[in-house]
């Protein structure tokens, strides 16, 4: 499942060497917005920066174009006073200071998070971003505290905190997330410290969060401060009544409603920008949530195309890059919708796929996305 691990690690180091611009537009390309806009953000606290499609034009997301989620307030941190309690049921409770996670062993895996709410809102569709991404890997430090016997489960706390109701009951919780120990323990995760060669930023986490390669940005827990093991599954607001996808599924032949708390990515593209030059029109797009094999393109309602991946194929975790040459279209109006394939097969769905039909939330909304453009 997790394989070639020395050879990913080399082409991260080789990504750090400098930032590439796949998307650069050609000298004399200019951007054809597109018609339909997202709604203004009504909740700017909370969705406090989005990707701006129309600008993307570099593989790793530059940090301060990086999008920003925030369901509480920003702690201010400091090194001096931070620590990582690892704590619960473990032998030998350990408090790390960020010296102490820099001294150990260095780990660096490009990821590209996405919001589960990412295109689910109509005010919502730049919640992902890709990030070269260091710190120290997990497991060795839970295997070093020695997990007893009854420990199941991993719950990562961050340092902020907000005022939830329940029926009468108002409380201020910290906003926490776990996952089963198996799940903690895997390779890849990271306690890390550092977002494309630079100090992680004070929005993203500062000093240390956790980065769970593959999961949903939800699970990847900003401003830690503590890491607890338990016995039991931990039911926090974020892992049962918010970031929980409710769906309507037949099972054997019954109506039944699931309710799945939000875990691991799935597969999904995005036309991001239609580029013209003279009378010749490109589109670009990225496709993540599974290690990508190809994307097709629909033009209005045509076949679907083959693009070309530009960038980031063979990468695990990491957007791939495609582009589509559209040549010279018809003047009017026209939709693009772009369709991911993964290494396994899956294909991205379709919206009216019963998986997205008959889901009642808005989280986990992975369908193809369909834009308008007018060309004149
Ligand atoms: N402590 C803490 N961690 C958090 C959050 C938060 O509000 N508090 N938001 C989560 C959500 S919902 C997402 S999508 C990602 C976003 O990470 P970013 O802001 O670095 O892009 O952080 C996650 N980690
Ligand atoms: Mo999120």
């Amino acid at each position: 499942m997790k394989q070639g691990g020395a050879a990913l690690a080399g082409l991260s180091v080789l990504r750090f060497a400098g930032p590439t611009h796949a998307f650069e537009a050609q000298p004399g390309a200019e951007v054809v917005s597109w018609l339909d806009q997202p709604e203004d953000n009504p909740v700017p606290d909370v969705i406090v920066r989005q990707l701006d499609w129309e600008q993307l034009d570099s593989w790793l997301t530059p940090p301060d174009q990086f999008f920003v989620i925030k369901h509480y307030n920003e702690p201010v941190l400091n090194e001096r006073d931070w620590r990582l309690e690892i704590s619960g049921l473990v032998e030998r409770p350990m408090t790390l200071s960020l010296a102490d996670l820099k001294d150990r062993a260095r780990q660096e895996v490009t990821f590209t998070m996405e919001c589960s709410g990412n295109t689910g809102l109509p005010f919502f569709n730049g919640g992902v971003g890709n990030a070269a991404w260091a710190g120290t890997p997990l497991a060795p430090i839970l295997e070093e505290a020695g997990v007893l016997e009854d420990g199941i489960e991993v719950v990562f706390w961050g340092a902020d905190a907000g005022e939830q109701t329940w029926r009468e009951i108002t409380i201020t919780e910290q906003f926490a997330r776990s996952m089963s120990l198996a799940e903690a323990m895997e390779p890849d995760n990271l306690l890390a410290y550092e977002m494309n060669g630079e100090e992680l930023p004070s929005l993203h986490g500062y000093p240390a969060r956790l980065i769970a390669p593959g999961w949903y940005g939800v699970a990847n827990v900003k401003w830690l401060t503590h890491i607890e093991v338990i016995d039991t599954r931990y039911q926090g607001h974020f892992m049962a009544r918010d970031y929980v996808t409710i769906r309507e599924e037949e099972h054997d032949g019954e109506t039944v409603w699931t309710f799945t708390s939000v875990t691991r990515d799935r597969l999904k593209s995005a036309p991001a920008k239609v580029t013209r030059q003279d009378d010749q029109y490109g589109i670009m797009g990225a496709a993540w949530g599974a290690p990508i094999a190809g994307v097709d393109v629909r033009i209005d309602d045509g076949p679907w195309q083959p693009a070309t991946l530009t960038e980031g194929e063979g990468e695990e975790y990491a957007w791939v890059f495609w582009t589509f040459d559209w040549d010279t279209p018809a003047l009017g109006e026209h939709t693009v919708t772009s369709r991911a394939t993964d290494t396994d097969g899956n294909v991205q769905p379709a919206p009216e796929d019963p998986i997205l039909a008959g889901k009642a939330t808005y989280w986990e909304s992975n369908g193809h996305i369909t834009r308008r453009v007018q060309i004149q």
